[in-house]
């Protein structure tokens, strides 16, 4: 069964996690997020290609939900000694990832090159693809104005209100090299628990991607990243009523109208059968909230067996 899964962000990592345990990994692609990218040091950044690279490698700092277990910091140190920005903090050994990606770019290799190499060579048995390997941005419009994403999401660690979300360069990005195929080919589309408007909102901006969805042979899923009126994590309510979507799980079934055939969420919104199934969204209702690497792989398991 090939199965394609739309990912950014930390809870999509963990669902990701899970899949691999329930599935042959090499059957499994990730599209990922790179809306999140940034240049830190002069170093190209890819957050969300990284996380779930990590995640999948068995390599990713649990605490943190991103970056690499046991990492150390002493080049960070060393920068902010030379008065320069850290707020986002890249660990020594992160460091390599970023100075080989950016190598890489500089050589002429398109992002998708270098992250399948990386990938492998961290043992990684699924595919991980970048959205496009053009530039995209998503800025976020603020009372006092527009900022990078990463400015809004750690540097001032989501404080700001949120007037809009922006995806700088998407209608001229290109979807990248297997993206719309494996989209069409897949038997399962999976939307990851991410941040329907900065994490996979970035993703379907990219031209062609929203009609892959549409014409897709396979089943197209998304795991809820909301349960009740509120996120799991992070700032997808703030996102969301900016865009106009109610924070709930129908906003998500809203956010992917037209081409989602299900969406799983928690039992505490079992009452939204009937409403998701008015907008022809089928509802799948489990546990969603993945408190540990058991819970990761039920959930799993639990989609993969409804769609089966
Ligand atoms: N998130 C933070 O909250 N603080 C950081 O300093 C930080 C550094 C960082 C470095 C590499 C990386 O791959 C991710 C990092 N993140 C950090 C997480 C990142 O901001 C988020 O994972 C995504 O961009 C949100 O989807």
């Amino acid at each position: 069964m090939k199965v394609v899964a739309l990912a950014g962000g930390t809870g999509a990592a963990k669902f990701l996690r899970g899949l691999a345990k329930a599935l042959d990994p090499a059957s499994l692609t990730i599209v990922g997020n790179t809306g999140d990218d940034l240049e830190v040091w002069g170093l190209s950044i890819s957050p969300d290609l990284d996380t779930v690279m990590y995640t999948l490698a068995g390599l990713i700092d649990e605490s943190k939900g991103w970056g690499l277990a046991s990492e150390t910091f002493h080049c960070r140190e060393a920068m902010a000694a030379l008065g320069r920005p850290t707020f986002f903090a890249l660990g020594d050994k992160d460091l390599a990832t970023h100075v080989r990606r950016t190598e890489a770019l500089r050589a002429g290799h398109p992002l998708s090159r270098v992250t399948d190499d990386l990938r492998r060579s961290l043992g990684v048995r699924s595919r991980i693809l970048p959205m496009s390997d053009d530039r995209v941005r998503t800025r976020v419009r603020t009372p006092d104005g527009w900022l990078d994403f990463q400015e809004f999401f750690v540097r001032d660690r989501c404080e700001p209100d949120v007037v809009d979300v922006a995806y700088e360069g998407a209608d001229r990005a290109r979807a990248a090299p297997g993206v719309i195929e494996t989209l069409l080919e897949a038997d399962l589309v999976l939307i990851c628990p991410s941040n329907p408007v900065s994490s996979v909102g970035p993703i379907l901006a990219v031209s062609g991607v929203r009609s892959a969805l549409v014409e897709t042979r396979g089943r197209v899923v998304a795991v809820s990243p909301i349960i009740g009126d509120a996120p799991v994590s992070g700032p997808a309510g703030k996102m969301m009523r900016a865009k106009g979507l109610e924070v709930s799980p129908l906003g998500v079934a809203r956010a992917y109208e037209g081409w989602l055939d299900a969406l799983v969420v928690d039992g505490r919104d079992a009452s939204l059968t009937s409403a998701l199934g008015a907008r022809d969204v089928r509802a799948i209702v489990t546990d969603i909230v993945m408190g540990s690497a058991d819970r990761e792989v039920a959930l799993a398991r639990a989609v993969l067996e409804a769609v089966s």
